[in-house]
């Protein structure tokens, strides 16, 4: 593995100007798009935090090439950030192609040196966070996701690998060190205190500093940061935002698993139904009153869906796939006991789990570095801040009492019921 310290002469960022003399010698661009980098038309369409990202026109088709650039673009060359993060994304899409065939763009090619992955171009996919601001509903959202999740989670445990090849594919995403970083940083530890990045809507001051000032809150949110840090029961995506799927109005795909590591198995769905509940609460200022009802109900459905085709699809996996050390058959079924009960039990701590990490990125949103369009849309400050507080108590509701919210009808009513609060 290279990382740019290794590499200063050879790691070169590219630009729209010299991407084509640079990828023109690579077969598996020039085969998909055509071979004469002058018929090409290059665009940098990078938004998001880290990377560049460009989208290559050739006259035989469209590639995308993503390229890691040492620092965190978001902040600039003061925060510097390993090129090896593209090697584990690599590896990341890899395994998520296998354990959910057709959920991830098609990687043609990657370079460690350049840090750069050149795969499949998604059209007429759209980021999901935009189409949900822009109140563009998507079939079968809830079921492709409640799959992905659980067949990522399942197959990427002990209760599927082999043990030896899973706690050696530990031991190579442990090489990931800098990403997890940012995540307890910006995630897990910022929101909670006066860090030097954050930054929240004027107005939000009395909510702020109650959070800050529970200490309890705090404490099960460091715990939850405990098995983020310790817990390596699967590999999890570690960033499964609504600005890492893209969707057309019926089929989506995941992107973007840079933030890769084995963690909890209720981290990325926790992390998913924060930002569909996000947008549920920035909604209101995104729609007339006329399609607000249906649009924030068809959320939620999404929620539950999500929820309930995870706990299916586990279930199924559990039942057809149990080939790892864990829960074997051995102690079970070739006893003539039932697992099912073993199953729900874990199911239930998942679920518990999820809850807690869907509350703290709900805080890191709007608290911490990094928000999210869905509320930084909002022009009036007023709404902003009245949405946002809505969010923040949400989040602290479900980290305080995730133990006591036995199944999805009960998260998705007290969302409704937060939802037409004044907090503020
Ligand atoms: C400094 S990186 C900020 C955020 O962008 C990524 O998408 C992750 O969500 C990270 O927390
Ligand atoms: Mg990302």
């Amino acid at each position: 593995m290279i990382t740019v310290m290794d590499t200063p002469d050879q790691y070169q960022p590219l630009t729209p100007e010299t991407l084509g003399g640079r990828l023109a010698s690579i077969d598996a661009v020039v085969e998909r798009i055509g071979s004469d980098p002058a018929d090409w038309v290059v665009r940098e369409v990078g938004d998001g935090n880290l990377n560049l990202v460009f989208i290559v026109e050739g006259p035989e088709g469209t590639v995308i090439v993503k390229q890691a650039l040492p620092y965190v673009r978001l902040v600039g060359d003061s925060w510097p950030l390993p090129l090896y993060r593209a090697f584990f994304e690599n590896h990341a899409l890899v395994r998520q192609a296998e354990r959910d065939p057709g959920s991830v763009p098609e990687v043609h090619y990657f370079d460690e040196t350049q840090a750069l992955i050149v795969m499949e171009f998604l059209a007429p996919h759209k980021i999901l966070r935009r189409k949900l601001i822009d109140g563009e509903k998507v079939e079968g959202l809830g079921g492709f996701l409640g799959r992905f999740c659980a067949r990522t989670a399942f197959r990427g445990s002990e209760l599927s690998m082999k043990s030896p090849d899973k706690k050696k594919d530990v031991g190579l995403f442990a090489g990931n060190i800098e990403i997890p970083a940012i995540t307890e940083a910006l995630v897990f530890t910022d929101p909670y205190h006066d860090a030097e990045m954050n930054h929240h809507t004027d107005g939000l001051d009395p909510v702020v500093s109650s959070l800050r000032s529970d200490a309890r809150l705090k404490a099960k949110v460091q715990r939850l940061m405990m098995k983020f840090a310790s817990n390596t029961e699967t590999m999890v995506h570690g960033d499964l935002h609504s600005g890492s799927i893209m969707s057309t109005g019926t089929q989506s795909r995941i992107i973007d698993p840079e933030f890769v590591q084995y963690g909890p198995m209720g981290f990325d769905i926790g992390m998913l139904l924060a930002n569909f509940l996000m947008a549920y609460f920035s909604q209101p200022a995104h729609r007339e009153t006329a399609s607000l009802d249906d649009y924030q109900e068809w959320l939620l459905s999404v929620i539950a869906e999500t929820v309930n085709t995870f706990e299916e699809e586990f279930d199924h996996l559990w039942k057809t796939e149990r080939t790892g050390m864990l829960y074997p058959e051995a102690l079970f079924e070739g006893q003539g006991h039932q697992s099912e009960e073993a199953c729900a039990d874990l199911l239930a701590e998942i679920w518990v789990d999820a809850l807690g990490f869907c509350g703290i990125e709900m805080h890191r949103r709007t608290l911490s570095l990094a928000h999210n369009a869905d509320f930084e849309d909002i022009e009036d400050k007023e709404v902003k801040a009245a949405l946002e507080a809505r969010n923040l108590q949400m989040g602290a509701d479900l980290i305080r009492n995730a133990g006591t919210l036995g199944s999805v009808e009960e998260l998705l009513r007290l969302a409704r019921q937060v939802n037409k609060k004044d907090i503020l």
